[in-house]
């Protein structure tokens, strides 16, 4: 049985699980408009995988015999100045997840719930996997600086890291 404090910080965490979802999905929009097809297919994949985060949690927090709320979502930001600042932002926010994540478990530990810090370990792992992706990703693009011809490679290359993040992927 979850306490309320648990029961209430998991459920923030849902919130913030699907905002992630809803932000990359709107970076996904704006790459797709902007023809960087490669680009736009890393950020649907990115919004699906935080959609799983947020129904693991879901399913947690109902079968310890709490209540997950769907709640109202903040509006994601649907334009960027450059796809560099689009990836600035992603990084950010999975900083941001992190450091969620990491309270999570301290609240966790603070009431005892031993199957919720061990649940949640799976969510620290991620997050180390995600912040790395993200970095590396910034690299490249500072690489790349203003030339055309690497944007059109990373367009194309982005789409292999897609496809080995989503088959390392395996949230149940
Ligand atoms: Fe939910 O893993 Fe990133 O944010």
């Amino acid at each position: 049985m979850l306490s309320k404090k648990i029961e209430k910080a998991l459920n923030d965490q849902i919130r913030v699980e699907a905002e992630s979802s809803q932000i990359y999905l709107a970076m996904a929009c704006w790459a797709e408009v902007k023809g960087l097809e490669g680009v736009a297919g890393f950020m649907y994949s990115q919004s699906d995988e935080e959609r799983a985060h947020m129904l693991k949690l879901v399913r947690y927090v109902n079968e310890r015999g709490g209540h997950a709320h769907v709640s109202a979502l903040k509006a994601p930001n649907v334009t960027f100045k450059s796809f560099k600042e689009m990836f600035e932002k992603l990084f950010e926010h999975e900083v941001f997840v992190s450091e969620s994540i990491n309270e999570l478990v301290h609240i966790a530990l603070q009431e005892k719930d031993y199957s919720t810090h061990n649940f949640l370990q799976w969510y620290v792992a991620e997050q180390i996997e995600e912040e790395a992706m993200a970095r590396t990703i910034l690299d490249k693009i500072n690489m790349i600086g203003n030339d055309k011809g690497g944007l059109y490679l990373f367009d194309r290359d982005i789409q292999q890291l897609t496809i080995s993040t989503a088959a390392s992927e395996s949230p149940e």
